[in-house]
Order: C-alpha cells, then sequence, then structure tokens
C-alpha cells in the first residue's frame, strides 16, 4: 500500500487496474466488455451498427454506465478503492465526445442516481464518431488545402490529414450539422472524456493523446491557430487543454466518493491515448525497443530519438506520456481480421495456433492473404480487400489451415513494411495486446521482422501503463523502478527468429508489396 488505479477506455472493453507498487504487484484486474454486459447499447464489437462500412461511431453513454458497472464490479469484489493514492487512464485514440454543457459547468453529479443519467442531457451530439471512422476524405481534402497542403499538415502534426484524426471528424461534423456544432461548446477526446468524469469538471487534453487530432503543434505543444481555422469556426474555444501527460487533472468527484468508497481528495492525472499509455506499460519510454501491440487494431510504435515523420503518410507522431515523441503505425485489419478467419474456417484459438506451428509452413507454401476485411488505414484502402492468391484450393477457400497462416503472415509483413520509416531494424520486439499470448502468432511476427520476441505477463499494457503513470505523478516512483517491478518479460514466452525464415519472407514480402501496389 497505497494503490494506483488505472482506467483504460478501449474499444470493445473498459478496464481497471491497480498497483501496488511497493511489493511489485498487480492487486486489481476487473474488464467490463461492452458487447457481453451493455446489450442494449447494440455495440457488440463496441461500435454502433452502420449500413456504410466507413462510418463508425459508438454512443458514449455506453462507455459512461460502463464506469458505473465497472466500479460497482470492483466494490464487489471487495477490492478498497479508500487505499488508491492517485488514478490515472487511458483511452481509444482519436474518438471523440461533444457537449452542449461543458463539464466545468454541468454541476455535481448526484449520488441518488445513475451517472449516465447526469450525463445524459449534456450530449449536443448523440454518437462519438470512433478511430474506426474512415468517412471523413473530404473534410481531410478541405483542412489540407487550407493551410497549403498535407506537407504542411505533417510539418506541424507530425502526420498528414487522416480520416479516423478528430480534426477531419470535427469538420464533418460541422459540415454536416452546423447547428449541432454551434450549440457544441466543449469536444473531449474519449480519453479526456473519463477523466473528465471522474473528476466532475472538464479535465483538458493531454499532448499524448492531443497529436492524433490533426490540430497539434507538435514543436510549441499548443493547438495550431492555422489548423484551428481550417478546421472549424470558435474550435479554439472547445477545446480543453492541451496539457503535459503528467499534469494533475483534478481530484475524484463527490459522486465516487460517496458510491464506491474513493478516499477524498484522491488526486487524477491526465488520461492519454492508449497507445501512448501501452508504451509506459510495455517500459518502453525510452528509445530503442519497438512494440508491436495486437488488439482490436494492430499497432507499432516506439520512443523517438528524434521527430520523424513517414514520407509514405502512413506513420503518426504523438507525444510520449514520458516526454518527447513517439512513433506510431495502426492497422484496423487487427484482431477483428484474426477473428473473422477463425470463424469462417471454425477454429478456436488452440486450433488456430496448431495451424500456424505445426500444420503450414513459414511462407505458407506460396499462399498469400490480404488481410483486409474492414476498411485498412495502412495502406489506405476505404473498401475491404481481402483476396487470397496461390494454390487453387487455397484461392478457393478451402485450406483452413493455410487461410490461418495466411492472415498472420499478412499482417505480420505490412507490419514490418510499413514500420521501415521509424529508420531502425528492431533486433528485438516487445509484444503486448489480447493475441500476445498466442505462440503462433509470436512466432510468425519473429520470422517476418527478423527479431526476438518478448513478451509481458499482463496483456493489458495500456491500463498497465495508466496504473504505472498514476504511480509516478502522484507517488514520486521512477520509471525505472517502476519497469523493473512491473514490464519486466515474461520469461515462459520468448521466441526467435527459425532458421531460414529471412529468405522465405525476403520473397513473399516482395509479392505482398507488388499486390498491394495493384490495389492502388
Ligand atoms: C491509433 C488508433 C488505434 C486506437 C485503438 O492511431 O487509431 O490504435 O487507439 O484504440
Amino acid at each position: 500500500m497505497p494503490y494506483y488505479l488505472g482506467l483504460d477506455s478501449s474499444t470493445q472493453s473498459l478496464s481497471a487496474m491497480a498497483i501496488d507498487p511497493e511489493r511489485g504487484r498487480v492487486v486489481l484486474d476487473e474488464s467490463i466488455n461492452f458487447g457481453r454486459d451493455l446489450p442494449h447499447y447494440a455495440s457488440p464489437h463496441g461500435f454502433l451498427a452502420n449500413a456504410n462500412p466507413n462510418i463508425k461511431h459508438s454512443n458514449p453513454l455506453m462507455w459512461v454506465e460502463a464506469l458505473d458497472l465497472l466500479l460497482s464490479r470492483v466494490r464487489a469484489t471487495g477490492f478498497d478503492l479508500s487505499q488508491v493514492a492517485a488514478v490515472s487512464g487511458a483511452g481509444q485514440q482519436h474518438g471523440s465526445v461533444y457537449l452542449s454543457t461543458p463539464l466545468s459547468a454541468a454541476g455535481k453529479f448526484g449520488a441518488d442516481r445513475a451517472l449516465v443519467d447526469s450525463v445524459k442531457p449534456l450530449l449536443s451530439r448523440p454518437s462519438a464518431p470512433i478511430w474506426m471512422d474512415s468517412s471523413t476524405s473530404a473534410a481531410c481534402g478541405e483542412i489540407a488545402g487550407a493551410v497549403g497542403g498535407d506537407g504542411v499538415v505533417t510539418k506541424v502534426t507530425g502526420s498528414r490529414t487522416i480520416e479516423r484524426f478528430t480534426g477531419p471528424q470535427i469538420r464533418k461534423f460541422y459540415r454536416e450539422e452546423p447547428a449541432s456544432y454551434e450549440q457544441t461548446r466543449e469536444i473531449h477526446l474519449v480519453s479526456s472524456f473519463m477523466a473528465s468524469l471522474l473528476v466532475g469538471t472538464t479535465a483538458p487534453i493531454d499532448l499524448g493523446d492531443g497529436a492524433g487530432m490533426n490540430l497539434l503543434d507538435l514543436a510549441s505543444g499548443s493547438f495550431s491557430r492555422e489548423l484551428l481555422d481550417a478546421t472549424a469556426p470558435g474550435l479554439g474555444a472547445k477545446l480543453p487543454g492541451p496539457v503535459p501527460s503528467t499534469q494533475k487533472v483534478g481530484e475524484i468527484t463527490g459522486y465516487f466518493i460517496e458510491k464506491y468508497g474513493f478516499r477524498a481528495g484522491t488526486p487524477v492525472f491526465a488520461f492519454t491515448g492508449d497507445n501512448p499509455s501501452s508504451l509506459i506499460g510495455m517500459g518502453a519510454s525510452a528509445p530503442g525497443t519497438a512494440v508491436v501491440s495486437l488488439g482490436t487494431s494492430d499497432t507499432v510504435f516506439a520512443a523517438m530519438r528524434e521527430p520523424r515523420t513517414d514520407p509514405q503518410g502512413f506513420g503518426h507522431v504523438f507525444g510520449n506520456p514520458a516526454g518527447g515523441f513517439m512513433s506510431l503505425i495502426c492497422f484496423a485489419n487487427g484482431s477483428l481480421a484474426r477473428e473473422q478467419v477463425a470463424k469462417d474456417v471454425g477454429y478456436d484459438w488452440d486450433a488456430f495456433t496448431r495451424a500456424i506451428l505445426e500444420t503450414t509452413q513459414p511462407g505458407n507454401s506460396g499462399n498469400l492473404l490480404l488481410p483486409f476485411f474492414v476498411p485498412e488505414m495502412t495502406p489506405k484502402l476505404l473498401a475491404p480487400a481481402a483476396k487470397r492468391f496461390g494454390s487453387p484450393a487455397f484461392v478457393a477457400g478451402k485450406e483452413p489451415a493455410a487461410l490461418v497462416r495466411g492472415v498472420v503472415e499478412a499482417q505480420a509483413l505490412s507490419m514490418q513494411y510499413h514500420s521501415r520509416w521509424i529508420g531502425e531494424t528492431p533486433s528485438l520486439l516487445l509484444v503486448t495486446g489480447g493475441a500476445s499470448r498466442n505462440r503462433g502468432i509470436l512466432q510468425v511476427l519473429a520470422d517476418v521482422f527478423q527479431a526476438e520476441i518478448r513478451t509481458l505477463k499482463t496483456g493489458n499494457s495500456s491500463a498497465l501503463g495508466a496504473a504505472l503513470r498514476a504511480a509516478q505523478a502522484g507517488g514520486a516512483h521512477d520509471w525505472a523502478d517502476l519497469y523493473a517491478r512491473f514490464a519486466a518479460p515474461d520469461p515462459d514466452l520468448q521466441v526467435a527468429p527459425a532458421p531460414g525464415t529471412e529468405r522465405v519472407y525476403d520473397e513473399l514480402r516482395a509479392r505482398f508489396v507488388a499486390e498491394l501496389a495493384k490495389l492502388g
């Protein structure tokens, strides 16, 4: 004791993880799965159905209700929330929440009713566009055009205009629903929204997550006047922050003290994006270690020695919560693509792993799959393109084990190919996320990247990162000490490249890249 609490509001779940730094132990790990636990939001994968595959929104009230449900579960386990000395958190990046009443003017949340009932009347937009949305190409073009092109946007913000980023999402809202935009007084990222709920007032956006908006001037650490103006009128006044990720944003509000037993005065530190938070949770906030995160999205990221941008325009620069910057490349076809193939061939995860490790060989006997089951951002594909090349049986979808290896190999090839701009060939990769427990996937990553693979014991590095940030900011623990206690590699799950695989994947990569080029 004391404990430090991290919350992680991701696409499909809300998690709470608490650590005891003195004893080096995770003392709480609870999760709410939106699809399973809150079925009345009709969001089995965390987002609402839409006839247009490019539109992906969530109901922000689902996240609010999940917070109440999560904390009541935590209480029911007997965990004593009054022992929590500080809180921080993380959220899926880029998603935005629109309020007609700023949280700073909303008054106290009454403990006599559910949080969701207090928050509902504050919304100016019933749904929140999330990172999977790719419907804002027109807005991207308009913003880039207004400031002198994507080269300028990249130079200022570290990314070209990107469909899922918050600025283009805000512009689309302003263009399509000008009256509702006008009514909107405050716009939050998922991270700052969740932090605001905890402190019962407006919590600012942090520099880590704020860099994913196409609005932040990385050099000055403030929102760019030109980009604000190019995005929507009056936008600067609606955005709280940005602040450094280590900033205290308030103290836990009375609602949570009365209902769940938090201690009055518990500080809350800025919430950040899930990827910046994972950088901390993996103990990778100093340059030199690349991380692969296998989640709803797959991401590759690393702390940066110096800000550097992707000439192909897919990669991004975000703020490193420990200071400085991080690179990131995001792939929309992560776990949903793996799950789609498993479902199509009728395999559970054991059979999925055996298909890779026992039934098939590196290179998949020349069979190649393009793994784009949903629109993709890296490379940019606004329509799905799951194509198969190779033997007639494979192309006809009749080789289940090869289809499994096909999706995993193609994902690894795409990650490796699209992360070359970071400029360092990693000889060691840290792997996190739900699928990081799967030895088959790890072996393919080792072979394709020709790198040693290490994993951590916890699959949820974003929630762990949030708890570590609370401990660093709230308890004066230093990073090195926290990393040694919580981010040590799991000795039972390390994988090395298999001999002879380098040449196999050089060939397959060349074919993969050639097929990508044909997609245009
Ligand atoms: C990163 C991205 C995703 C989300 C997933 O740019 O869009 O990784 O953060 O939660």
